[in-house]
C-alpha cells in the first residue's frame, strides 16, 4: 500500500472510531487519498459539493445540528481558503469541524509548483488548534502518530469546555490513489475498542450561589447551553425570561416576548431596572435589550468556558460556569408587572400585523406559529431573524437557529442544508433574497448525495431591506445603489435551474400550504423595503400608545 492511501485509511477509520459520522468533502486531485478513503468507509455518510465555501456550510450546519465534530476535506490551494468565513462563523459560535486540508508536500512548496499556497495555519486564530501532520512514510510508528494526533483534534474540537474549529493540513507525495496491495510495516488497525485514547472529560463546574432577589431577569441568548434548567429556575424564582429566538428559551409563562419595543421605552425602561440580569449565550439582536443589560445592578455572564466569555456589552459583574437561581419570596409584582406589558404590547404588535397584509414581521410571526412540532427553522441574518425577535410568539416545539456568531449572509443555504440533514423532523429556513443570492450554490445537490428535507422561504424585498431601518436611509440618491443593492433576479429561474420546487406566496392565509411537501423547495415572498420600514415604525409606535393607555 503506498503511503498516502495508508494515511488516509487510518485517517478516516479514527475519525469514525472518535464518534464522527458525516464527512463534507469537495472535489480535488492533491485530496484523492481522503476522498476515497471516506467514500470507501461505509460507517461515513458522504455529501460532496462542487464549492468549497457551500461545502465548509454544509459541514458547518451539521456540527451545530448534531453538535457532534464533523469533517471537512478539500484540496490544495484556493480551495482551502474558500472555507474561511465556516472556520470563522465556527470559532465564533462555537462549532465542532475538523477541517482537513490535503496539501503539496515540503519539496514543493514554495517553488511556483501548481495549485500550492501556504496553507500553514492558514486560519490563523479562527482555530482552536492547528496540526501539520507531515507527509506519512512507510515506517512503523506511523499508525500511532497518526491516530493519537485524530484523537486529539477531535477531542478539541468537540471540547468542552470550549468547542470549534480545528485544522489537520494533511500533505501527500504522489501515488495518491490506491495500488490494489493491502500491505503495509506494522497494522493499520487501531486497538481493540473505541477510540485510540478517550480524553477525561471535564468536571462539573460548581455553581456560582446568588442571594434571593426579587428584580431578577434571565435573559437568553444565540449558542446558550442548558436553557431548559434555567427557564425552569427562573420560573420558580419569579423571574421574566427574554430569549431570543435562536436562545431557545422563548417558551413557557415567564417568556416576554415583546422585549424589544418594551425596552425600546424609556419610561418602562427606567421603571424595569433590575438587581440581577442572569445571561446565557450571547444576546445581540436587540439594542434596546443591550443598551438596558448595561443599567443592571449585577450582570451574571453563564459561560462554560471561563477564557472566552460574551460580554458584548461589558457590563459584566461575574463570570461563572453555572449559577445557582434562588427561590425569593414576594417576587409577583416584579413578574406580573412584566407579563401585564408582554400581554399589552403583544395585543398591539399583533393589531398592525393583522392588518398589514404580507409584510416581513408578520410572515416572520405567522412562520414560526404554522410550523408542526419537531421542526427546525433556520434563519437569515439581517432581517429575518430580527423580525423573528421582535414578532415571534412564545411556543414549544419549535427549534430555532441562525449563524450569529459573526453574522454574515454568506453560506445560509449551506448551513440550512447541513443542519436539515442533521435534524430528525422537518426543516425550514427564513432567509433574505441578498442572502440566498449570495449561497446560490447551495442549491446544487448531486444526484447521489444524501437530500434535506428543507423548505426554504426566501423574504424577497430585491435587496438589503436592513439598511432602510438604518440613518443611511435618508441618503436618497446613493442609498439605492450602494445599499439597497436590487438585483432583479427572478427566482423562478433560479429554482427552475437547480430543479428545485418553487411557490410564490401572495398571502399569509397562503404560507402553511404553501410550505408542504418534502425535499428540498423554495418559497418565495415578495415584499417591498419602504413599506417594511414603515411596518417597524407602526409596531413601535403602536406599542407606545397602548403603554401609554
Ligand atoms: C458576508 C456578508 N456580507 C455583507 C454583510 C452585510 N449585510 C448585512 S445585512 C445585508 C443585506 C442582506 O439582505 P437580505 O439577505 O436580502 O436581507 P434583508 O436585509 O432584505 O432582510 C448585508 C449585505 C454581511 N452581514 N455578511
Ligand atoms: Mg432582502
Amino acid at each position: 500500500m503506498n503511503p498516502a492511501t495508508a494515511l488516509a485509511t487510518v485517517l478516516i477509520d479514527e475519525l469514525v472510531r472518535c464518534g464522527v459520522t458525516d464527512v463534507v468533502l469537495a472535489p480535488g486531485s492533491r485530496s484523492a487519498p481522503l476522498a476515497l478513503a471516506a467514500h470507501a468507509d461505509s460507517r461515513v455518510r458522504l455529501h460532496v459539493r462542487v464549492d468549497e465555501r457551500s461545502a465548509s456550510f454544509v459541514a458547518l450546519g451539521l456540527a451545530k445540528r448534531s453538535e457532534r465534530p464533523v469533517a471537512l476535506v478539500c484540496t490544495s490551494g484556493t480551495a482551502a481558503a474558500n472555507f474561511h468565513p465556516a472556520v470563522i462563523e465556527a470559532s465564533e459560535s462555537g462549532v465542532p469541524l475538523l477541517v482537513l486540508t490535503a496539501d503539496r508536500p515540503p519539496e514543493l512548496r514554495g517553488t511556483g509548483a501548481n495549485q500550492t499556497i501556504d496553507q500553514i495555519k492558514l486560519y490563523g486564530s479562527a482555530v482552536r488548534w492547528f496540526a501539520e501532520v507531515g507527509v506519512p512514510e512507510d515506517r512503523p510508528g506511523q499508525v500511532a502518530y497518526w491516530r493519537s494526533l485524530v484523537c486529539r483534534a477531535c477531542q478539541r474540537a468537540a471540547g468542552p469546555p470550549d468547542p470549534g474549529p480545528v485544522h489537520l493540513n494533511v500533505a501527500f507525495r504522489e501515488p495518491l490513489i490506491p495500488d490494489g496491495d493491502a500491505s503495509w510495516c506494522e497494522s493499520l488497525d487501531g486497538d481493540a475498542s473505541g477510540s485510540w485514547f478517550r480524553a477525561r472529560v471535564a468536571p462539573p463546574s460548581a455553581a456560582l450561589h446568588i442571594p434571593p432577589t426579587r428584580r431578577g431577569v434571565l435573559v437568553v441568548g444565540d449558542g446558550a447551553a442548558n436553557v431548559r434548567r434555567y427557564v425552569a429556575a427562573a420560573g420558580m424564582a419569579g423571574w421574566p425570561v427574554l430569549s431570543e429566538p435562536n436562545g431557545g428559551g422563548r417558551y413557557g409563562d415567564h417568556a416576554v416576548s415583546a422585549y424589544h419595543f418594551l425596552l425600546g421605552d424609556q419610561e418602562f425602561a427606567d421603571a424595569h431596572r433590575p438587581d440581577v440580569v442572569v445571561t446565557l449565550g450571547r444576546p445581540g439582536l436587540s439594542r434596546p435589550l443591550l443598551s438596558w443589560l448595561r443599567r443592571a445592578e449585577e450582570h451574571i455572564v453563564v459561560a462554560p468556558d471561563l477564557t472566552r466569555w460574551p460580554d458584548p456589552t461589558r457590563s459584566a459583574t461575574q463570570v461563572a460556569q453555572a449559577v445557582e437561581i434562588p427561590i425569593a419570596a414576594g417576587g409577583d409584582a416584579w413578574l406580573r408587572s412584566w407579563r401585564h406589558a408582554d400581554h399589552v404590547a403583544r395585543e398591539a404588535i399583533d393589531a398592525v400585523l393583522d392588518s398589514s397584509g404580507l409584510t416581513e414581521p408578520r410572515l416572520a410571526r405567522d412562520l414560526a406559529e404554522v410550523l408542526p412540532n419537531g421542526s427546525l427553522l433556520f434563519c437569515g441574518s439581517s432581517m429575518p431573524i430580527r423580525d423573528l425577535d421582535q414578532a415571534m410568539r412564545p411556543r414549544r416545539g419549535l427549534r430555532l437557529m441562525a449563524n450569529r456568531g459573526a453574522s454574515g449572509i454568506d453560506g445560509l443555504v449551506s448551513t440550512a442544508v447541513g443542519a436539515a440533514l442533521a435534524h430528525n423532523g422537518p426543516a425550514y429556513a427564513l432567509i433574505g433574497d441578498l442572502t440566498l443570492l449570495h449561497d446560490q450554490n447551495g442549491l446544487i445537490l448531486g444526484p447521489r448525495e444524501p437530500r434535506p428535507d428543507l423548505c426554504l422561504v426566501v423574504v424577497n424585498n430585491d435587496g438589503g431591506g436592513i439598511f432602510s431601518l438604518l440613518p443611511q436611509a435618508a441618503l436618497e440618491d446613493p442609498f439605492e445603489r450602494v445599499f439597497g443593492t436590487p438585483h432583479g433576479v427572478d427566482l423562478g429561474y433560479l429554482a427552475a435551474a437547480s430543479g428545485l420546487p418553487y411557490t410564490v406566496v401572495q398571502e399569509t392565509e397562503e404560507l402553511s400550504k404553501a410550505l408542504k411537501g418534502d425535499g428540498l423547495r423554495l418559497v418565495e415572498a415578495r415584499t417591498d423595503r419602504a413599506r417594511n420600514a414603515a411596518v417597524h415604525v407602526a409596531m413601535r409606535e403602536a406599542v407606545r400608545a397602548a403603554m401609554r393607555d
